[in-house]
């Protein structure tokens, strides 16, 4: 498998994918659906952006699997499976709120989360102009400049958060919220999962933690933050909602003894 191929496919994808999305919203939003609650939507954007994703996917390596938030999941044959979540952060696309990204990974073997080796990442924030890549052993980048986590956190660290789908889910969160309080000088709820992993790859967070996130929020994301040096983690992963925590060591290591 060679990362740095699939990488360069990566970025390139991402990047003409972002460009449709982008287009599609200055265009106006239409709701294509709800899924597993009133506030979990699905785009026509969506399904149109993760259409492009496959073809593009499948005209370059026809033989490799894929797993997409929309349209689900086709076996390959090549031990390459591409993750995708074609605009992560929906309600803030559908809302007109610029923090949405394509994310986009090649992983190698099992497509069970945390049993896959991912090779390559590409996520893209269109509205914002920025892309964040990653090849695994060869660094993590953002259009061009090298990504490192944050390793010193005197004030605290500046973590951020998620909240998922269902309102049930919400009070269980907000306490896990009040438990790491005490180790944050702050938090932010940016609403993309793959946006936030970039953002910690890129030293612009100390930390991220979410339950509940699919494979497909993290999977690009979680390689960002370990070729910028950071780790990743899955706790509770026998629960219906995973934790995910990621940042850099030694806020990785307080994060996990708060919620291990
Ligand atoms: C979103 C995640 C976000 C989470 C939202 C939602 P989507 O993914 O990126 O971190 O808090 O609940 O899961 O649904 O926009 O692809």
């Amino acid at each position: 498998m060679d990362a740095a191929q699939l990488h360069a496919l990566a970025v390139d994808i991402a990047r003409e994918a972002g460009e449709l999305a982008k287009m599609r919203r200055s265009a106006g939003v239409a709701l294509a659906a709800t899924k597993s609650t009133l506030a979990d939507i699905v785009t026509e954007a969506d399904r149109e952006v993760e259409e492009l994703i496959r073809k593009r996917v499948a005209a370059a390596r026809p033989d490799d699997g894929f797993l997409g938030e929309e349209s689900g999941a086709d076996a390959g044959g090549t031990g390459v499976t591409w993750v995708v979540d074609p605009i992560d952060g929906t309600v803030n696309y559908a809302y007109g709120i610029p923090s949405y990204s394509v994310s986009i990974a090649a992983v190698h073997g099992s497509t069970e989360p945390g049993q896959w080796q991912a090779l390559a990442a590409a996520v893209c924030a269109p509205a914002l102009g920025e892309l964040f890549s990653a090849e695994r052993g060869g660094g993590a980048w953002q259009d061009g400049h090298a990504l490192r986590v944050t390793s010193e956190v005197p004030a605290g660290a500046l973590l951020s958060t998620g909240f998922g789908y269902d309102p049930a889910t919400h009070d269980g969160d907000l306490q896990t919220v009040r438990a790491v309080m005490p180790i944050a000088r702050d938090l932010r709820r940016g609403g993309s999962a793959a946006l936030d992993l970039a953002y910690v790859a890129a030293g612009r967070l100390d930390g991220y933690f979410e339950r509940g996130l699919n494979a497909w929020d993290f999977a690009a994301g979680a390689l960002l933050v370990e070729e910028a040096g950071g780790r990743v983690s899955r706790l509770d992963t026998q629960s219906p909602r995973p934790m995910l925590i990621a940042a850099g060591i030694e806020v990785h290591d307080r994060l996990s003894a708060i919620l291990g």
